[in-house]
């Protein structure tokens, strides 16, 4: 072989790290091994509480026994199965699971493997689903600023975050956006829901009177706004997004990549809010983190519309490795957990504690703004001035430094924890949270 300079099978160097500061990682790198529970275990044998559950998706704790086992089982019995025109019997058996947790008449199920694959998941059936409906005019996507959809094509256009869109400006016409609901200046402090800003819902009428419902095919949303630093809906606006949707035609869809299973105290925001999207996305908890795989739930109109249609093929659309093998028994298992452990109902009783943990972080240095729902809940802190996000970074090393894992996202810090969590761990959360606050200038 070459000797191309970089062979120390150790260096840094080769892996091209995502939506990660590669220069500042490699000169001081945070490595973990393994994890337990709530702890992760880093490369110099320190145990780190982890207040992300990961990246958001953790939701049933680490290295449950459980979901490993079911993952060893499948390996060793079905490695791989082939999607189309193929099936086995696990990605059936995950999809009624699914298709009995997900609220309404969402009973039908399409896999992906990540967020992303769901959300262009979802898209590609609003387009079709109105070709199909005789309404192929209905091409226009509306999305949110300050939405994450993920990094597919179709995800990074209806997004909102400037950041992760200005590199793909030409793959995104036919969008627009619906205004974010964040106002520090109405609703700083707010526990749970903010007050203010359920009116923000009628701008979807602004952008139907603009662009004619008959052009528009969908809106996304996630119910609760995970990515941008933990942006929650006020009361009602989630049903005025419905009921603008329902007068025009127009589809309705929850990414609950985040919000799903269990994270804000129902299996779905959906439920927690009250509100029936004609589509749901979902990924991360789905299988508890440990095998790639999303899902896209979808109402059984637009299912039995495509159902409908000529035969053949109802949708052109899917991928080598939805509803794998691994990821279908990891999903069995982890719904298996979820529900014999109740860690869905866990997290609903566990909210107050949280929210009055979150709240006492009130008064320290540099926090403007502190914000709660279910287990999810965020510290927001003044930006320094020209370098925003610098002190929330500063915040998160000094949280590394004392035992605990957690998100950051401009001048938010967000945090997760697996619902697994006990209320010890929690004080333990906010003590070493607020240690680190108050040790950054
Ligand atoms: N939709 C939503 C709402 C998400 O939060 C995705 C789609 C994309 O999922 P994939 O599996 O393609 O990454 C996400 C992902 C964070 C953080 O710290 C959030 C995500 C990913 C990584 C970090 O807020 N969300």
């Amino acid at each position: 072989m070459p000797d191309k300079g970089h062979t120390n099978v150790n260096s840094l160097e080769p892996y091209w790290m995502p939506f990660t500061n590669n220069r500042q990682f490699k000169s001081a790198p945070r490595m973990v091994v393994s994890a337990k529970d709530m702890h992760y275990v880093t490369d110099d044998g320190r145990k780190l509480l982890d207040g992300a559950s990961g990246m958001w998706c953790v939701n049933a704790g680490h290295c449950r026994d459980r979901i490993v086992e079911a993952i060893q089982q499948e390996a060793a019995t079905l490695d791989y199965a082939p999607s189309f025109q193929w099936g086995h019997p696990k990605a059936f058996e995950l999809s009624s699971r699914l298709a009995a947790l997900l609220p309404g008449n969402l009973d039908h199920v399409f896999f992906g493997n990540s967020g992303s694959e769901a959300v262009d998941t979802a898209l590609k059936i609003a387009l079709a689903y109105h070709r199909q409906n005789g309404e192929a005019t209905r091409t226009r996507l509306i999305g949110r600023e300050r939405g994450y959809h993920g990094v597919g094509i179709g995800g990074t256009a209806v997004g909102g975050i400037s950041s992760n869109r200005k590199q793909f400006g030409t793959l995104m016409a036919g969008i627009d956006h619906l205004p974010h609901t964040f106002n520090l200046a109405e609703n700083a402090y707010s526990r749970g829901q903010p007050a203010w800003g359920a009116h923000l819902a009628d701008d979807l009428e602004r952008l139907v009177a603009l662009h004619d419902a008959s052009t528009i095919a969908a809106v996304i949303v996630e119910p609760v706004a995970g990515s941008t630093g933990v942006l929650i809906p006020p009361p009602g606006y989630l049903n005025r997004l419905r009921e603008i949707c329902d007068r025009h035609g127009i589809l309705l869809i929850f990414d609950e990549v985040i919000t799903g299973f269990g994270r804000i105290g129902g299996a779905f925001a959906a439920d927690y809010f009250g509100v029936q999207p004609d589509m749901i996305t979902m990924a991360k908890g789905l299988t508890n983190g440990t095998v790639p795989m999303s899902a896209v739930g979808v109402s059984s109109s637009i299912y039995d519309t495509f159902m409908a249609g000529p035969a053949g093929i109802e949708l052109f659309h899917g991928y080598t490795y939805s509803g794998h093998p691994l990821a279908c028994a990891a999903g069995l298992a982890t719904l298996d957990v979820y529900e014999e452990d109740g860690l869905f109902e866990r997290a609903k009783s566990l909210a107050p504690k949280w929210e009055d943990a979150i709240h006492s972080l009130k008064g320290l240095p540099h926090v403007i703004d502190l914000r709660n729902i279910g287990l999810v809940g965020a510290v927001e802190l003044e930006p320094r001035d020209g370098a925003p996000g610098a002190r929330t970074f500063d915040v998160l090393m000094a949280c590394y430094e004392n035992g605990m894992m957690v998100r950051q996202t401009g001048d938010t810090i967000a945090l997760c924890p697996p619902l697994i969590i006990s209320e010890s761990q929690i004080d333990e959360m906010i003590t070493i949270l607020g240690d680190a606050i108050r040790a950054t200038a």
